[in-house]
């Protein structure tokens, strides 16, 4: 994420991978303010042996799509709210990225963050059978949970 104050968003995603027994890191890799970082960060991800990295910004949130274009890894971006424009300047920052470097990018704010999160399963349950079962019976549990009709407080 490009910001400490970014983590209360991003944790919805930390939350899901969580949930589903995906291990992850967080770290603050700002594309304005630590450029040096996020560049170093971007050239040894896949030596590092990370599969999928979840990029959260907001603002002018470069941070993504500069990540991409630092790494062949699947990318997932997350637009985090701003108080100015509610997040459509971080959605429109991430989401037209030039053909080349692309970046798959979430909703904004919580919603897109644990998005990202499930995305990220997806992706990884492609080559991990038992992520696969868990991730289903994630989807089931949820489907499970809506009420067929609504309730009175
Ligand atoms: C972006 O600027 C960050 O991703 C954050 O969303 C935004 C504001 O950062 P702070 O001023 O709160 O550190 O780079």
């Amino acid at each position: 994420m490009g910001s400490q104050s970014d983590w209360p968003t991003l944790k919805e995603a930390a939350a899901v991978l969580d949930e589903l027994g995906i291990s992850w890191k967080a770290n603050i890799v700002s594309a304005h303010r630590t450029p040096d970082r996020l560049y170093g960060y971007g050239k040894t991800a896949v030596d590092r042996g990370l599969k999928v990295i979840i990029a959260g910004a907001g603002g002018a949130a470069h941070l993504p799509g500069m990540m991409a274009s630092k790494t062949r890894l699947p990318v997932i971006g997350v637009p985090v709210q701003t108080k100015a424009l509610s997040g459509v300047d971080s959605l429109y920052s991430i989401v037209q990225m030039p053909k080349g470097y692309p970046v798959a990018t979430m909703a904004i704010g919580a919603a897109g963050a644990a998005n990202a999160g499930l995305m990220a399963a997806a992706i990884l349950a492609l080559s991990d059978a038992a992520l696969a079962q868990r991730l289903q019976a994630w989807r089931d549990a949820l489907t499970a949970s809506i009420p067929d009709e609504p309730q009175d407080d």
